[in-house]
């Protein structure tokens, strides 16, 4: 149930008389009394006349709460009372924020609150609601800013000093995409679809233009399949060339899943470096997931086997492989996936579910060609991009798009936990012309 559904219920059970909706554009209240004994009552009154933002409502919650603590707790408690959880995953929130705060060492609300909004989203399942959408595009669009240099300035350049949709502006467009590392291929695809469609538009109507533009953009991002989800345990299996954030990615998405409250185990595939084993070891600890690592050296498909069996004795819901990504081996390296696969499907048959091929954006058009090396070898079902925040090269990612026809689900946009975000066209499209 999205959050305005929720309130909604929360606005029956508490004011039957009265219609949210009428209270959408209403003048903000009085802050409440939230000293008073009944501060429960008073909160209660003041989120049933605030707008049903997440945001909005963690400002009436946490009104008057500057640091962690009891208050922080009772407040957050009655905010999942409110919406009707039950008091075991409430607590079981508090209590994972509470030890991640002493982990990090923070202790004031402006240290933390948005990684706040940001595990009450997951928790709550809101990532759907405008609120949250607004935040990830504004992420996205900051996340951009390398690209947006290199291409949505310079198209509002080229736009601007342009007065007929000639050879020359066609020309010139295709340089910049192609300089935004968008690819050769892509480009002039993307292009024919787009001159028919500006064709009687007058050059002076730059937004029309940028529209229809965005509108072609977005339209050659494939959309993932909606699955169903397999029964318990879900295998996914990540792999990608060394250093692209494999196993970053795969502690994002493993604290993605136990904020959602799935159980999720980390597998460590990558039994090359010791390193490899710690890094993941330590980001098991930090996410809360299970963990299954053999020795360093370790054959990884026996690792696989054996992790088969954990997650089914101990019935994790989801099991994230970790896998090596040595190049200079190239033929070893597809041989061993190959195995891993293999291995996983005797297993369990049906599986791996998922297989996701991270790729790193600053490597621009390596990119494509690392999709092309696995695509070869393994079904890759699923495409994640890295490092979008560091890099002028973001349109690699229409480049892929296109030529691999390959759903990208999820970008990273910085190092931090919340910085992995659902990938969706519109909002890329928008984020990098709008
Ligand atoms: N800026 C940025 N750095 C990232 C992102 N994803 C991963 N990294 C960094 O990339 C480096 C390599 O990551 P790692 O997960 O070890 O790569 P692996 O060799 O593929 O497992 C680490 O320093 C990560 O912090 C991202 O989205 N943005
Ligand atoms: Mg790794």
């Amino acid at each position: 149930m999205g959050f305005f559904s929720k309130i909604k219920k929360f606005w029956k059970t508490e004011k039957p008389d009265q219609d949210p909706a009428k209270h959408l554009d209403s003048e903000k209240e009085q802050s409440p009394d939230l000293d008073h004994p009944d501060w429960q009552g008073a909160l209660r009154r003041s989120l049933s006349l605030a707008e049903p933002k997440l945001s909005i409502w963690l400002e009436c919650l946490l009104d008057g709460v500057d640091k962690k603590g009891d208050l922080l707790w009772d407040r957050l408690l009655f905010l999942f009372k409110v919406l009707e959880t039950p008091e075991h995953e409430a607590d079981k929130f508090v209590a994972s924020f509470s030890a991640w705060l002493d982990d990090m060492g923070y202790v004031h609300l402006d240290e933390f609150k948005s990684e706040l909004q940001y595990r009450l989203a997951l928790a709550l399942d809101l990532e759907d609601e405008e609120d949250e959408r607004d935040r990830l595009f504004l992420k996205l669009s900051q996340g951009l800013t390398k690209t947006k240099e290199q291409l949505s300035h310079r198209v509002d350049m080229l736009l601007s000093s342009t007065t007929s949709f000639d050879d020359a502006f066609w020309e010139e467009l295709e340089e910049i995409l192609i300089m935004a590392d968008v690819g050769y291929q892509a480009t002039s695809e993307l292009l024919d679809k787009l001159r028919p469609q500006v064709r009687g538009v007058d050059p002076e109507d730059r937004d029309r233009f940028k529209e229809l533009f965005m509108q072609e953009l977005a339209g050659i991002f494939p959309v993932p399949p909606k699955r169903i989800p397999p029964d318990p345990p879900e295998i996914i299996l990540v792999i990608g060339v060394n250093g692209v954030g494999k196993t970053t990615t795969i502690a994002k998405l493993a604290y993605r899943s136990k904020m959602k409250g799935r159980k999720v185990m980390i597998v460590a595939g990558d039994t090359f470096r010791a390193a490899a084993i710690e890094q993941l070891s330590i980001w098991s600890k930090r996410t809360g997931a299970g963990f299954f690592a053999k020795d360093r050296g370790s054959d990884p498909a026996s690792v696989a086997y054996e992790a088969m069996d954990k997650a089914r004795a101990e019935g994790y819901d989801q099991v994230l492989v970790d896998t090596a990504g040595r190049l200079h081996t190239k033929v070893d390296l597809m041989q061993e996936l190959k195995k891993i696969k293999n291995v996983i499907a005797k297993k369990c048959p049906g599986a791996p579910h998922k297989t996701i091929l991270v790729l790193d954006a600053t490597t621009g058009q390596n990119a494509l060609s690392q999709t092309e090396l696995f695509g070869r070898e393994v079904r890759i079902d699923e495409i994640i991009m890295t490092k979008l925040d560091g890099t002028a090269k973001g349109g690699v990612v229409a480049a892929i798009a296109l030529q691999h026809q390959i759903p990208i689900t999820y970008i990273g946009l910085g190092e931090k936990m919340e910085d992995l975000r659902p990938f969706d066209g519109q909002s890329f499209a928008k984020a990098l012309l709008g």
